[in-house]
């Protein structure tokens, strides 16, 4: 049938990301509770997934990767999620912000506009499509500021103004991430004068830094599931400052002209 061929076609193997990710764990996770011995998750990073996505949905060939949302390449190419019925990828999943233990006390203006940062993942998706799009990254998270006052005022306000004090941020170089940290990194420079430095890490140390406080704070915390071993592990150590987004989601995605709709047909 037309999904064993898929899997041959494709030779068992799934384009995935860096292994800090979470969505490698769940992938793994995939792997045995579907029972696909036969199917093999690969290594890379985000960039790399998406120039092979690139290549193949250009030559139409077959492909299946690990995905996220919001990303800019649902709205570039036509892409589906399998569907994912032992629910291994999660519900209702949220990217938090979290904060060291003692922002709240050292940098009261950093972490009241932290917790009060939400956004959804149409604003994001405007500054990832400009960003694929070729603008720099500190461009197009500024031009997206700059283009809505309004909604930067909201989390801005009242807040004061704080003398070239430094701040770190950490970061996955994962395309969501990128969008969110340079866009913090703007209004935490350009409205409060803090010199902020964001450092791009795996997903480990990304966490990690929050924890022993070498680092004041990540956007980029996927919960309750996708990070979840990394919560577990330091929840007592860091600030959950809650949704910065909801509604957010990951799985195995297909562009839309493969034939196979559910993670349960990889294994005919
Ligand atoms: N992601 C994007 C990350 C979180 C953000 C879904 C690739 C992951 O840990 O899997």
């Amino acid at each position: 049938n037309s999904a064993e061929s898929f899997g041959k076609q494709v030779n068992h193997e799934i384009i995935g990301i860096d292994p800090g990710a979470g969505i490698m764990k769940a992938t793994n996770k995939a792997i045995e509770e579907y029972g696909l011995s036969d199917w093999k998750l690969i290594e890379g990073s985000g960039a790399a997934m998406t120039a092979t996505l690139a290549k193949d949905i250009k030559n139409k060939k077959p492909i299946i990767i690990t995905g996220w949302t919001p990303h800019w390449m649902f709205s570039k190419y036509d892409l589906k999620y399998l569907d994912d019925p032992k629910k291994v990828y999660g519900e209702a999943e949220e990217i938090h912000t979290i904060a060291r233990k003692g922002l709240k006390e050292d940098e009261p203006t950093a972490y009241a506009f932290l917790d009060r940062f939400e956004w959804t993942s149409d604003e994001m998706g405007e500054i990832m499509t400009a960003i694929e799009e070729g603008a720099k990254p500190e461009e197009a998270a500024k031009k997206w500021a700059d283009e809505h006052a309004d909604r930067v005022n909201e989390w801005i306000k009242d807040l004061k103004p704080v003398d070239g004090k430094s701040l770190k941020l950490s970061y996955v170089a994962w395309d969501s991430e990128i969008a969110s940290t340079n866009l913090l990194q703007y209004v935490l420079q350009d409205k409060f004068g803090y010199k902020v430095t964001a450092l791009q890490v795996e997903a480990g140390p990304m966490w990690t830094g929050v924890a022993n406080g070498d680092v004041d704070a990540t956007a980029a915390a996927w919960l309750p599931l996708t990070h979840a071993d990394y919560m577990d592990k330091f929840k007592d150590k860091v600030d959950d400052l809650g949704a910065n987004m909801t509604g957010v989601k990951t799985g195995l995605v297909v562009p839309s002209y493969v034939d196979v709709s559910s993670i349960e047909d990889l294994k005919k």
